[in-house]
């Protein structure tokens, strides 16, 4: 997706305002990478080869690759505890986050942040975060720092239905829209906070929060490339133009489990296999890739694409894995001010 991640001017994109046929395969391309990337995690977890657990983001991918397909290199990103498809889209390096993940010093972060804290400041990534709801206040900060640069950046914040039930989240938006700040707030409302139905915990819709704040808002199918292209396309845009902040709550669902670990935690079900199969039936990739179909590709160049994610993938994980564990004398330069003190 190079020509929709491009750095350029005062932080616009080089954005592609037409959903064309090379704008499209760049963004099945990089919803497929998202896919495979945590496949294969799925596969390690599996195989106990994974320092802990892992929450991915398996079905819930148009979401990310939409959204970030039209923010430059130096525009922001907040993500979440399901945060290695937010760093992907945003052009995250995969060994990079492979070896994170794997907590090896050729991890993003050294090794030393995992799953959870993967970032990558100079893409403009500015992490993911195992504290629900704290990317949100993260983002609007960084808004404001664009709009008091002059600088024409944007920040995009992602975060789940159950993170907008956080009191942070109306401070954030209150803020933002009073200031009117380069904001956009994309809310993933896959149905489930951790084990519990969205609509047990979540009164109202959380899109309509945004009216009593004057901000705009959408609500829409996340699970829909296109719509989520276009939609945060414009609100994006309106940010960067000096119109202000936009919430988006994006309908869509995850096909692992809230963790991996889970099988390990639980003594029965909580979602009905009917459900799965619905939403499987849903799963943005194969709506995508029918939608492709319809519109003349071939299955084999869609088999090449998927086939050539696979093994970049594979490699990826494969170089990552020979990575070292970080030296424990690097504990100290991480730790800063607070190492010295321990250590004195
Ligand atoms: C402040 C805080 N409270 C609770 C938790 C425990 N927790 C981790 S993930 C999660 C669910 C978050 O749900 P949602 O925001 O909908 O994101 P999803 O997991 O569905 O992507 C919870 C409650 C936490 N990490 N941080
Ligand atoms: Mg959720």
């Amino acid at each position: 997706m190079d020509t929709t991640t491009a750095n350029s001017g005062r932080g616009s994109a080089a954005r592609n305002d037409s959903f064309d046929s090379v704008t499209k395969l760049a963004l099945y391309e990089r919803m497929m990478l998202l896919r495979r990337a945590e496949e294969r995690l799925v596969r390690d977890f599996k195989e106990g080869a994974l320092p802990g657990n892992v929450h991915l983001y398996v079905g819930e991918e148009a979401i990310a690759v939409g959204v970030c397909a039209h923010l430059a290199q130096r525009d922001w990103i907040t993500s979440t505890h399901r945060g290695h498809g937010h760093y992907l889209a945003k052009g995250g390096e995969l060994e990079a986050l492979f070896a994170e993940i794997y907590g090896r010093a050729g991890g993003i972060c050294g090794g030393f942040g995992g799953t959870m804290h993967v970032a990558d400041f100079a893409k403009g990534i500015v992490g993911a975060n195992g504290i629900v709801g704290a990317g949100i206040p993260i983002a609007t900060g960084a808004a404001l720092s664009a709009q008091l640069e002059n600088d024409g950046r944007v920040a995009v914040s992602f975060f789940g239905d159950g993170a907008a039930n956080r009191g942070v989240f109306m401070e954030s938006l209150n803020i933002a829209a009073l200031w009117q700040l380069p904001a956009v707030f994309v809310c993933e409302n896959n149905g489930y906070c951790e084990f519990s139905p969205t609509d047990t915990m979540t009164a109202g819709a959380i899109h309509a929060r945004a009216a009593a704040l004057g901000m705009p808002s959408h609500c829409i199918d996340g699970n829909d490339i296109e719509l989520v292209w276009r939609t945060s396309g414009e609100a994006i845009a309106r940010a960067r133009n000096s119109g202000g902040p936009s919430l988006i709550e994006a309908q869509t669902y995850r096909l692992r489990g809230h963790a991996e670990a889970e099988i390990h935690w639980l003594s029965e079900p909580y979602r009905t296999e009917e459900e799965i199969a619905r939403w499987s039936a849903r799963d943005p990739l194969l709506l995508f890739a029918d939608r492709l179909r319809h519109d003349g590709v071939a299955d084999a160049q869609l088999s090449a694409i998927e086939a050539a994610v696979a093994e970049r993938v594979e490699q990826a994980a494969l170089t990552a894995a020979k990575s070292e564990p970080p030296l424990p004398d690097l504990l100290h330069t991480f730790l800063g001010d607070m190492g010295a003190r321990e250590t004195a």
